[in-house]
Formats: C-alpha cells, structure tokens, sequence
C-alpha cells in the first residue's frame, strides 16, 4: 500500500526504532509508549483490520504471537507479564490501518481497560 504509514516502516522508508524482524514481520517501539515497554509487530503484508483477515493468513497471525513472546523474552518482561493487544477499527481505537499487535509491560496494567 502507497500510503500506509506502516508499509513504509517495515520497508525502511520511515526510520523506526526496531527490536526484531525477520521475512514475514517486523517489530518496533511505539512513537507514544502507553508503557514503559510498548512495542508494535506488524506483519511485512498489508492487513488493514482484524476483519480482513483472509484463511491464507492464519499462519503469519500465529507468527504474530511468536515474535511477541520473542520480545518479551528480549525485553525481560516475560515473567512480570505483559499485555497483546490488537484494536480494530475506529470505536477500538484502531488509528493505523495496517494490521498491528501492541505489546505493553513494565507497569500495572488495569483491567478492564479504558
Ligand atoms: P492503534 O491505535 O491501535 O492503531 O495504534 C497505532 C499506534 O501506532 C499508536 O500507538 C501510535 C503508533 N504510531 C503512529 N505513528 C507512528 C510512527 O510513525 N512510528 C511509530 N513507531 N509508531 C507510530
């Protein structure tokens, strides 16, 4: 996609601070962390939302929560904990229009959340 910001991320158009890549994603701390670790992984394709989701896609979906406990493990949160959390479409709050997994920790984290 032309004009998504994250498209130009995980093609090194716009300069990230990144924590891991590999063929099929990219991760890279949040421009606003909501927490002391706020990371973002975001699969290399062009996904807008959760609902466009194809069957095809299952596999680097999955590679999503791999690469999330990858993280956590490089960050050293894994034992305190940390929260996954993906947002789809506008009443979720999505605001980036490529599929992107938010990986939070290093604070209490409420519940329900806002
Ligand atoms: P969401 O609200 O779920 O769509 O989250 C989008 C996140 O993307 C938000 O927490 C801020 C982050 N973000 C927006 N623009 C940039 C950017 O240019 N660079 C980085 N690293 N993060 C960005």
């Amino acid at each position: 996609m032309h004009d998504c910001l994250f498209c130009k991320i995980q093609k090194g158009e716009i300069p990230a601070d990144i924590v891991f890549q590999d063929d099929d994603l990219i991760a890279f701390r949040d421009v606003n962390p909501q927490a002391p670790t706020h990371v973002l992984i975001i699969p290399r394709q062009h996904i807008a939302t959760v609902n466009d989701i194809a069957g095809s896609d299952e596999t680097i979906m999955g590679k999503l929560f791999s690469a999330a406990k990858i993280i956590a493990a490089q960050e050293g949160v894994s034992d305190d904990g940390y929260r996954l959390v993906v947002n789809c479409n506008a009443q979720a709050g999505q605001t980036v229009f490529h599929i992107h997994m938010h990986l939070l920790a290093g604070r209490n984290l409420s519940w329900p959340p806002g």
